[in-house]
């Protein structure tokens, strides 16, 4: 049964229209409404997450792996604060989160009645739009009630973060209704006039030295590999992606941050490109952002449907409005040149530089970047043994009758989710084996997310889910541990190096006392206990020979809990592993 509330059966029959069928509901009783409602009907796939900051993060876990909107539910006052850093993460990852929080009626707003305060329009610039819908009692207003709604979930599709705030008066708790109202949709349909990118064709079949640079994407962007591959035809472009791009090709290059690290003056003007042509969201480089920036190219195109114009290289002449897939397709359509020419020097230099960095190895001290590799080729191995085969045997035991390529192909990928700091920068020295998927909160790079976003991927996850992430970081994010039914398919390898290593290897910062307490905040703690308490298992590794034992089984698919491995490394090896491989690079 649903409840009584009108602008509440509106906002649940509209999520149903719209196809918005995940919610991360976080108790309370004036979302109760809400709650029931959802809850109560059959479309809907309800989470339970009690903290909210975790909640919202668990819910872009989701959109991660669904590639949809997501919606988390709350209730009146703080509740609704403890999104900001998801809403944050979302608005700047472009992510579809559709935040609903429940209020009092506004005339109760500072009031002294209780958690309450100004819930509407409380995330500012973070979210795309911010709708407060009325409470309905008459027609006019289930009208407004409707438009708002639909304008707030076609908002989202753009795609990034909506609010809407839901004023609910007492009595809160009928749940007589049976059935939803039926209810009017909108959409927004967004033609491109193909003509308009004539003269950027034109560009582009003239420049002779193109940089394609991927940013942050959503797995499986396969579409856009060949619609790019098809693209490339005239031989004169180098593509550019960390492994947040997700886009793997043979020939892309994804050690340029080393790479650049090698680079003197004069090398560095001549591996620059005439035309810079971007997509995705966050680079983590900082070199490649400094080099462009001092190498600029004469034309840089951005491609991104937000309509948000990131000059990131401070040389921006064109934001193409669209995505970057609806970019290509027509872009492919128009050009002329369609047969490849010679390879040019450029491109060469590109390659033959890429290819003669060695990766770090097992002759580096063990340390941060060691056990990163260590956990690369142990779930590299991971996935040989989880062969097609293998997989489709797996899935047919457990969901008999038909299989969907899609769920096939989603559980023969592996997913890797990697804490900010020190981790996303480590896992890059690094390839990245193939069919693993990587992502990261790096909209804006908070520490507190990156296990409940896990988490939520993993919860309608085939596969295993691994976890890469620094101690700081693990223990902000511990309350998704409470969560009801913790993934057994979540494998998360916890680098435990006592507290904020990164700032250890800031030249300039220093090793101080203060450094020590308050900028790096060191620590003893264990994750042990925290993790036998909330039955995931728990296993240890504090050296090569130990962590190569350990991993095996830590990979492996038996077992019917999550499993945790903390490995503990040694600040002074971290810095020394660190400069004695950049060293080797040098010429
Ligand atoms: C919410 C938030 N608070 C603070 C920071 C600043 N910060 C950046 S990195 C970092 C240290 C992270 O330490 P840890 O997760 O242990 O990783 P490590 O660098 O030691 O590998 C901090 C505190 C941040 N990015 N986000």
């Amino acid at each position: 049964m649903y409840s009584s509330k009108k602008n509440v059966l509106e906002t649940v029959a509209l999520f149903k229209a719209h196809g918005i069928s995940e919610v991360v509901l976080s108790p309370g009783s004036r979302n109760a409404p809400l709650i029931q409602s959802f809850a109560s009907d059959p479309f809907f796939n309800c989470h339970s997450v009690v903290d909210e900051r975790s909640a919202g993060f668990f819910a872009l876990g989701i959109i991660n792996r669904i590639q949809k909107p997501v919606a988390v539910c709350c209730t009146s006052g703080t509740a609704l604060l403890n999104y900001g850093p998801a809403v944050a993460e979302a608005f700047y990852q472009e992510l579809p989160l559709v935040v609903v929080s429940a209020d009092r009626a506004p005339a109760w707003i500072g009031q002294m009645d209780g958690q309450t305060l100004p819930q509407a329009g409380v995330f500012g610039k973070l979210v795309l739009t911010s709708v407060q819908v009325p409470e309905v009692h008459s027609d006019e207003d289930r009208w407004h009630c409707n438009r708002l709604l639909n304008e707030a979930l076609n908002t989202c599709k753009r795609p990034g973060p909506v609010h809407i705030n839901i004023p609910i008066s007492e009595p809160l708790f009928d749940f007589s209704v049976e059935t939803l109202p039926e209810v009017r949709t909108t959409s927004v349909v967004m033609p491109m006039a193909i003509n308009d990118l004539q003269s950027l064709v034109e560009r582009y079949d003239q420049a002779e030295r193109v940089l394609i640079v991927i940013g942050q994407l959503p797995a499986n962007p396969l579409k856009l590999t060949s619609l790019l591959e098809k693209c490339r035809l005239h031989g004169s472009e180098v593509v550019l992606v960390e492994h947040l791009g997700q886009y793997v090709m043979p020939d892309s290059i994804g050690n340029f941050d080393a790479l650049i690290s090698t680079w003197n003056e004069q090398q560095a003007s001549a591996f620059a490109p005439d035309l810079l042509i971007t997509m995705g969201g966050h680079v983590v480089s900082k070199r490649l952002k400094r080099w462009l920036r001092e190498n600029p190219p004469k034309t840089h195109w951005h491609i991104g449907l937000s309509g948000q114009m990131p000059d990131t290289y401070q040389h921006a002449t064109h934001f193409i409005q669209t995505t970057p897939e609806a970019f290509l397709e027509a872009f492919v359509k128009l050009q002329k040149k369609q047969v490849a020419g010679p390879v040019s020097p450029w491109i060469l230099n590109w390659n033959l530089a890429s290819r003669g960095l060695p990766e770090p190895d097992r002759s580096l001290p063990f340390s941060d970047i060691t056990v990163t590799g260590a956990f690369l080729k142990g779930i590299g191995k991971f996935a040989q043994k989880n062969s097609p085969n293998s997989t489709e045997k797996r899935l047919n035991t457990r969901n008999s009758g038909e299989l969907s390529t899609e769920k096939v192909q989603n559980a023969r990928k592996m997913v890797v989710f990697v804490g900010n700091s020190s981790p996303v920068r480590n896992l890059q020295l690094y390839q990245k084996p193939k069919d693993v998927s990587v992502f990261c909160n790096r909209g804006t790079s908070g520490i507190e997310g990156t296990l409940s976003a896990a988490c939520g991927y993993a919860v309608g996850s085939e596969g295993l889910v691994f976890v890469l992430v620094g101690d700081l970081s693990f223990f902000y994010d511990l309350n998704i541990l409470t969560h009801q039914s913790f993934p057994t398919n979540l494998r998360i390898l916890l680098i435990n190096n006592g507290g904020g290593s990164i700032f250890r290897q800031l030249p300039g910062l220093g090793n101080s006392e203060i450094v020590t307490n308050y900028v790096s905040a060191s620590h003893n703690l264990k994750a042990k206990g925290f993790i036998e308490a909330s039955g995931v298992r728990y296993f240890q590794a504090s050296s090569d020979a130990e962590l190569d034992d350990v991993l095996k089984t830590w990979c492996s698919l038996e077992g019917n809990s999550a499993a945790l491995l903390e490995v503990f490394t040694d600040n002074a090896l971290n810095l020394e592993a660190s400069q004695t491989y950049f060293r080797s690079l040098q010429p």
